[in-house]
């Protein structure tokens, strides 16, 4: 069992009530045996179809620390699309991996506020791989998770700039959100699964799933704005399939 602590710079231990509380605990686990010589990948592009609504100026009026850090209003990030395609979706496998065990990544994934930004909007992450979030800005943030599963919420205040702090999701979650309650427009949205095979559509909508086992899959796509989509594909030893996910605006009754 490997375990870590989140802790705060000296000087600011007084206000950090509970430093030292936050312990990140990786369960060691039997992992399934995993042939790498017959691993593939699964790859593909996420299209969107129909017109994209414009994304919106975020209105940081009111906070110049904020506004100060972009030389242009930062935009709206809830649906981002370039040249129909469609960014910040979280592809994962859903269905095809019951019964194998996966390790835990002691590496952290890194979020990072910036410019008043969640950078990046959308991560992916296994079950107890810790989280590292940053607060790169010289003004307090608080990071206040969402979750909808059995995992505790977190709530906790990021005063300056260097601070850091480690969290961990204890069970599975798709779309879980994180938000900011001094900054009304800043959220993100993590994907949590107990196994490595997810990722999540760049600027060009494409994505990538490697050193996947072969064997039949069912894959979800989610989105924060347009729900899920799913598909299923079959991996061949060394194989390399793909797989397009397709979003599109609701249609108006
Ligand atoms: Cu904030």
């Amino acid at each position: 069992m490997k375990t870590f602590r989140s802790c705060w710079p000296l000087g600011l231990l007084i206000l950090a009530a509970g430093c030292g509380s936050a312990e990140i605990v990786i369960p060691e686990r039997q992992a399934t045996p995993l042939d790498l010589t017959k691993v593939g990948s699964v790859s593909g592009k996420v299209q969107f179809a129909g017109e994209a609504p414009p994304r919106q100026p975020i209105r940081l009026r009111g906070y110049a620390a904020c506004s100060r850090a972009h030389e242009e209003p930062p935009l709206d990030e809830s649906v981002i699309v370039n040249d129909g395609r469609l960014k910040n979706v979280f592809v994962y496998v859903q269905k095809g991996l019951e019964g194998r065990v996966f390790p835990i990544p002691e590496d952290p994934v890194v979020m990072d506020q910036k410019g008043c930004i969640y950078t990046p909007h959308v991560a992916g992450v296994q079950v107890y791989q810790p989280i590292l979030f940053l607060n790169s800005d010289s003004l307090l943030h608080n990071v206040h998770s969402e979750p909808k599963g059995t995992t505790r919420p977190f709530n906790f205040a990021m005063p300056v700039a260097g601070t850091e702090r480690r969290v961990q999701f204890t069970s599975e979650e798709i779309g879980a959100r994180v938000k900011c309650d001094v900054h009304g427009w800043m959220s993100a949205y993590l994907g949590v699964v107990d196994h490595p095979y997810f990722a999540v559509s760049a600027g060009d909508g494409t994505y990538r799933i490697e050193n996947l086992p072969p064997g039949e899959y069912t894959l979800e796509a989610w989105h924060e704005t347009y729900g899920t989509r799913k598909g299923t594909v079959t991996l061949e030893e060394k194989g390399s399939a793909r797989l397009d996910f397709e979003f599109a605006p609701p249609t108006s009754p």
